[in-house]
């Protein structure tokens, strides 16, 4: 979409600190960091949330599981463990209407989240 800021990160319109990138997936670091290690892993195709995944976008969400595992291995958290979320609509606390994932760790995280 002309107007997502995802997009426009996949697009190369905007700068991103990528950590991984496949023909279909993109992850790079939030810009606000909530832990040591906070990356954003996000569909190429534009899906505005988990909500709107469709059957024919359920090899993309498994593309986008392994690429947060290879994401957590590369980043030396995969053996502490850590947080993949994915927030939906206003009660979920989505800003930006892309679908993506936190990948979160690199600390003791809490739970629940609140
Ligand atoms: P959510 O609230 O789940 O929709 O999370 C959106 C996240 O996106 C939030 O943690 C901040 C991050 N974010 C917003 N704009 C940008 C940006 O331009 N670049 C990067 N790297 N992250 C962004």
């Amino acid at each position: 979409m002309d107007d997502c800021i995802f997009c426009r990160i996949v697009r190369g319109e905007l700068p991103s600190d990528k950590v991984l990138e496949t023909d279909e997936v993109l992850a790079f670091k939030d810009i606000r960091p909530q832990a040591p290690v906070h990356v954003l892993l996000i569909p190429k195709k534009h899906i505005p949330s988990a909500h709107h995944v469709t059957e024919e976008d359920a090899a993309l969400v498994g593309q986008l599981h392994l690429a947060a595992q290879r994401v957590a291995e590369q980043l030396g958290i995969a053996g502490t463990g850590y947080r993949l979320v994915t927030n939906i609509g206003t009660h979920g606390q989505q800003t930006v209407h892309h679908l993506h994932y936190h990948l979160i760790g690199g600390r003791q995280l809490q739970w629940p989240p609140g």
